[in-house]
């Protein structure tokens, strides 16, 4: 890298390094601890960080120094608006647990992660800002040339869409977006977690376009049931005998109501749910399969989301709006 960008790059280091996420006006409800299953090798309820999926375009992750960065708000607003990183801390901070899921992530798949944000709701800044009449987008632009159209009643509604500048309690990473991303309950990441957003346009879906839209991609994305199987890993045989099963299960801003689990073609049976945390979060399952014979099984799972929805069995590609299906594995009981 030049000089230049090596002494922004140190500036936005260094500016993180320091800052302190500021307390949460409206704290989020604790987490249940029976929210995480008590099958060893099931992935943790809260994500860290480091372990957080990550979708990038950009070739490098941008370093944003936010003593330079500042949010617009133009398009179809009353008054356009434009906040220093300084004035959005002074807002009053929302914290709430979100599950966000990739539209690429196929059946089964890890693109999806669930973490503890803080940050600004989008509400208060639109209602400042005064939408105007006809608008039915918010077209939120990334200082990287990364868009996303999220439609304007995801982020007006009462659930949480924020303007994030913490992540499980830590400043945002880099990689997830230093210093200000968008969280927005519901929606696939491609139409709603801009990272590095530094202007939200209000417009109208028949005037714009987001980045994936031009290149194939549903310009609406909300987030499909999905329900996986995590343990036993996938490929690792095991004892006969008794086997715990254990998975995890999402529908965000639904919620998930139940999750079943057939072994080989015998009949659905009900999975033990770990605690909700709220119905924007994944929930984890278990099941006890007591008399695992040996030989080549097969265990299928699939969820009912909070509204009685029972996932599809359609399967279908991630493209161009979310892949769906039941999740079935081969298990060898030894
Ligand atoms: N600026 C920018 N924001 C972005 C993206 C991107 O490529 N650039 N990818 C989006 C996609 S497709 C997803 S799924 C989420 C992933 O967020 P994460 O990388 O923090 O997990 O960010 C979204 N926000
Ligand atoms: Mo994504």
């Amino acid at each position: 890298p030049s000089r230049l960008a090596g002494s922004a790059r140190a500036a936005a280091e260094a500016a993180r390094a320091r800052f302190r996420p500021p307390p949460p006006a409206v704290a989020a409800t604790p987490i249940p601890p029976q929210a995480q299953v008590r099958v060893p090798g099931m992935p943790s309820f809260l994500t860290p960080a480091d372990d957080f999926y990550r979708i990038d375009t950009a070739l490098a992750v941008p370093r944003v120094d936010p003593t330079t960065w500042s949010l617009s708000i133009t398009g179809l607003v009353d008054h356009e608006l434009t906040l220093t990183f300084e004035q959005l801390l002074a807002e009053p901070m929302t914290e709430a647990h979100v599950t966000l899921a990739c539209v690429s992530n196929s059946v089964g798949g890890d693109l999806v992660g669930n973490a503890t944000w803080l940050g600004v709701p989008i509400r208060t800044l639109l209602e400042r800002a005064g939408v105007q009449h006809g608008a039915d987008m918010v077209l939120s632009c990334s200082v990287d040339g990364f868009t996303a159209s999220t439609p304007l009643e995801a982020l007006t509604d009462d659930r949480a869409s924020l303007l994030a500048v913490a992540m499980n309690g830590e400043p945002l990473p880099p990689e997830h977006g230093y210093p200000v991303r968008m969280v927005v309950p519901g929606l696939y990441g491609y139409v709603s977690a801009t990272k590095w957003v530094e202007e939200l346009k209000v417009t109208r879906f028949a005037d714009d376009r987001a980045y994936w839209s031009d290149r194939g991609w549903s310009e609406r994305g909300p987030i499909k049931t999905a329900c996986r199987l995590d343990v036993p890993t996938q490929g690792v045989a095991v004892e006969a005998g008794t086997v715990e099963l254990g998975g995890t299960a999402w529908a965000p801003h639904r919620g998930i109501a139940e999750v079943q689990v057939q072994i080989d073609d015998g009949d659905w049976q009900q999975a033990d749910l770990g605690a909700s945390a709220n119905d924007d979060c994944w929930r984890q399952w278990s099941l006890t399969w007591e008399d695992a014979l040996p030989g080549e099984h097969t265990v299928t799972v699939r969820a009912v989301d909070g509204t009685g929805q029972i996932q599809t069995s359609q399967r279908a590609n991630p493209a161009p709006d979310g892949a769906s299906g039941w999740h079935t594995v081969p298990l060898r009981v030894r």
